[in-house]
C-alpha cells in the first residue's frame, strides 16, 4: 500500500472505497469538525452563543450536549447562596462529581461537549505536580522542547499498528477561513508521528545517544463517550516524554524510574493510593514492546483508573521511522524507545479520592492556598484588632513559605466564608476571633476529618507545619485504607462475578493468555462496561503452586488486578 494509501484508509477506517488519500467533503465530514471563525456575538453574547453554535456546528450522532445538568437548570432552582452541594458523594457519585468541580471553582463548563475551562485553582495544582516533575526528570537530564499541534497526514501513514482503532478521535483541520485547505491538517492526539522523523534525523552516531526529551503541552482526542472533566475530556493537557537509547538495558531503567515519578505525584502529591504494574497485551500500548502504569481506584464507582503510563516501545517505532545510529563497531544498530506521559486526569482522580459532601478536599501539597484565616467579629469586638491579627498571621505564614491567605471580605458572614472555603477544599482554615484575639492564639480546623485545635501565636508556624503535614499523611492512610477494604481476592468465577457486583478491585490469579481476557469482557459485557484487566502489580503475592486461572482454569501465571474501569 501506498503511503498517502494508507494514510486515507487510516483515518476512514469506515470507508474503503476511496482512492484519494484526501477527503470529498461528504465522507469527510463523518469525522471531521470545521474550525468556524468566531464572530462576535460568540465572543460577547454567551446565551446567543450556545444557541448559535449549537445550530451552527455539525453536532455528530453521540455528541453529548455541552451544559452539564449542574451547570444549567440546576443552579437557578438553588439557594442564592449558592453554598452546598445539592447531591451526596454515596448516592449520585456522577452529579456530585460535576457539581463538585464546578463549585469548587475548578473547571467552568465550555459550549463545546467535552472541552472544560481550567480556572486557576485547578492550574495551581497541576503547576504543583509540574514543578515537582519537571524538576525531577531534569536531574535525569532529560530535556525540554516543543514540538508543533499540526500533524501533516503524510507521517501518519507510517504508523499502522499505532493508531489503527484511533482514527475515528482524531480531529482535522479543513479550513482556512473559508477556503478549503488543499490538504487537511490533523491536531495531535498524542506525538509519535510528529517528533520521530526528526528523532530519525538526528540521532547519527552513538555519541547522539541517548536523546531524552519531554515536552508539556495540550493534545485532542474527540472522543465520544461520555465525557468528564479531568477524566476523560476532548482536549488535555499533559506531559509527553520520548525518549531513545542504544540498549534495552538503559530503556528498562528509565521506565520504571519515570512510573516510580508517577507514583510519588500520586501518593506523596495527590494522597492518592496507586499500584505499579504491568498491562497485559491487551490492554498495552499496541504500538509498543510493554507497557507499564500506576492504577488507582474509585471505591465508589467501583472503577479502576489508570493513572499514568510509562511504555518501552521496543525497536517497532525504530523501524517504522528509521531511528538508527552507528554504533561503536561503526554497524548500522536501531535505537530502544521509551515514552510516558501523565495529565490533568490525576486531578480528576484527586477530586474522586477525596472530595465529600461539603466539597472538594485539597491535599496541602498541591493546594493554592493552604490555610485560609478567616475572622470571626463579635458584636463589641475589636474589628481592627481582629483584622489586624488575621493580616499578621498571614504574613507570617507567608513568610515561612507557607500558602496562606486571608478572607476581610464584609459582605460575608464568617458562616459563609467557612463553607465556602470548605467548597474550595483549603485543607486548614484559621478562625481568630475576640478571644482568639486576647489570648493570642488562632483556632485551627482541618478540613480532612473537622477537628479542632487552639494554636497559640507563639507557635503558629511549627504548628501550622505540623498539622498540614498530618494533614497530608492521613488524607493519604484514609483514601489508603478505603481503597484496600474494595480489593478483593478471588480464584474462581463465580466469585469474580460477585465481586464485580459488589463493584471490588479484583485480584485474581490469571494464566495470562489474550483470549482468555478477551473472553472476561465478553462474558461480563453490560450497561456497567466490561471487566478487563487493569495491571498486574509488580508487588506480586506469592503465587502456589497449581493455583489455577480464576478464568480459564488453566496455570496460572501471575495475580493480576481485574476491574471495570474509566
Ligand atoms: C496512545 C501512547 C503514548 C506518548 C503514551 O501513552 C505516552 C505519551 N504516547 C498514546 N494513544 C495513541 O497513540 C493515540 C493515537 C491517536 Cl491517532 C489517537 F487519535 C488517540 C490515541 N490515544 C492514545
Amino acid at each position: 500500500m501506498s503511503a498517502a494509501n494508507f494514510a486515507y484508509t487510516f483515518f476512514n477506517a469506515s470507508s474503503h472505497t476511496l482512492a484519494s488519500p484526501y477527503f470529498t467533503s461528504r465522507i469527510f465530514s463523518s469525522f471531521s469538525f470545521s474550525l468556524l471563525p468566531p464572530s462576535p456575538r460568540c465572543i460577547f453574547n454567551r446565551t446567543r452563543t450556545i444557541s448559535a453554535m449549537a445550530g451552527d456546528a455539525k453536532v455528530k450522532a453521540g455528541d453529548t450536549k455541552a451544559k452539564p445538568k449542574t451547570g444549567g437548570k440546576k443552579k437557578e432552582v438553588k439557594k442564592e447562596t449558592g453554598l452546598g452541594l445539592t447531591y451526596k458523594k454515596a448516592e449520585n457519585f456522577g452529579e456530585w462529581y460535576s457539581e463538585v468541580v464546578v463549585n469548587a471553582e475548578m473547571i467552568e463548563y465550555y459550549d463545546i461537549s467535552g472541552c472544560y475551562i481550567l480556572r486557576p485553582w485547578t492550574m495551581s495544582i497541576w503547576e504543583s505536580m509540574q514543578e515537582f516533575f519537571d524538576a525531577e526528570i531534569k536531574k535525569m537530564k532529560i530535556k525540554n522542547c516543543y514540538f508543533p499541534l499540526f500533524v501533516s497526514p503524510g507521517v501518519l501513514e507510517k504508523e499502522k499498528d499505532h493508531i489503527e482503532g484511533f482514527a475515528p478521535e482524531v480531529a482535522w483541520v479543513t479550513k482556512s477561513g473559508q477556503s478549503d485547505l488543499e490538504v487537511p491538517i490533523a491536531i495531535r492526539p498524542t506525538s509519535e508521528t510528529v517528533m520521530y522523523p526528526y528523532y530519525s534525523k538526528w540521532i547519527r552516531g552513538h555519541r547522539d545517544l541517548p536523546l531524552r526529551l519531554n515536552q508539556w503541552c495540550n493534545v485532542v482526542r474527540w472522543e465520544f463517550s461520555n465525557p468528564t472533566p479531568f477524566i476523560r475530556s476532548r482536549e488535555f493537557l499533559w506531559q509527553e516524554g520520548h525518549t531513545a537509547f542504544a540498549t534495552q538495558e538503559e530503556a528498562d531503567a528509565e521506565v520504571l524510574d519515570i512510573l516510580e515519578l508517577y507514583r510519588r505525584i500520586y501518593e506523596e502529591f495527590l494522597a492518592v493510593p496507586v499500584f505499579k504494574g504491568k498491562k497485559s497485551e491487551m490492554e498495552k500500548f499496541a504500538g509498543g514492546y510493554y507497557t507499564t502504569s500506576v492504577e488507582a481506584f474509585i471505591p465508589n464507582t467501583g472503577r479502576g483508573v489508570q493513572g499514568a503510563t510509562s511504555h518501552c516501545l521496543g525497536q517497532n517505532f525504530a523501524k517504522m521511522f528509521e531511528i538508527t545510529y552507528e554504533n561503536e563497531k561503526g554497524e548500522k544498530a536501531m535505537v530502544w524507545q521509551n515514552s510516558w506521559a501523565y495529565s490533568t486526569r490525576t486531578i480528576g482522580v484527586m477530586v474522586m479520592t477525596h472530595g465529600d459532601d461539603k466539597g472538594l478536599v485539597l491535599p496541602p501539597k498541591v493546594a493554592a492556598v493552604q490555610v485560609i484565616v478567616v475572622p470571626v467579629p463579635f458584636k463589641d469586638a475589636d474589628m481592627q484588632g481582629i483584622y489586624d491579627a488575621c493580616t499578621s498571621t498571614v504574613k507570617i505564614l507567608n513568610e515561612a513559605g507557607l500558602r496562606a491567605e486571608t478572607d476581610l471580605r464584609d459582605n460575608y458572614s464568617p458562616g459563609w466564608k467557612y463553607s465556602h472555603w470548605e467548597m474550595k477544599g483549603v485543607p486548614l482554615r484559621l478562625e481568630i476571633g475576640p478571644k482568639d484575639l486576647a489570648n493570642s492564639q488562632a483556632r485551627a480546623v482541618r478540613r480532612d476529618n473537622t477537628e479542632k485545635k487552639d494554636i497559640p501565636m507563639a507557635n503558629l508556624v511549627d504548628q501550622v507545619k505540623e498539622l498540614l503535614d498530618t494533614i497530608q499523611q492521613n488524607m493519604f492512610d484514609v483514601a489508603k485504607q478505603k481503597r484496600d477494604e474494595c480489593i478483593k481476592v478471588v480464584r474462581t468465577w463465580d466469585e469474580f462475578i460477585e465481586a464485580l457486583g459488589q463493584k471490588k478491585l479484583i485480584l485474581a490469579p490469571w494464566c495470562d493468555e489474550e483470549e482468555v481476557e478477551k473472553d472476561v469482557k465478553a462474558r461480563t459485557k453490560g450497561e456497567m462496561g466490561a471487566a478487563k484487566t487493569l495491571c498486574s502489580p509488580f508487588d506480586q503475592p506469592e503465587l502456589e503452586e497449581g493455583t489455577l486461572c480464576f478464568a480459564s482454569g488453566k496455570p496460572a501465571k501471575k495475580w493480576t488486578y481485574w476491574g471495570r474501569s474509566y
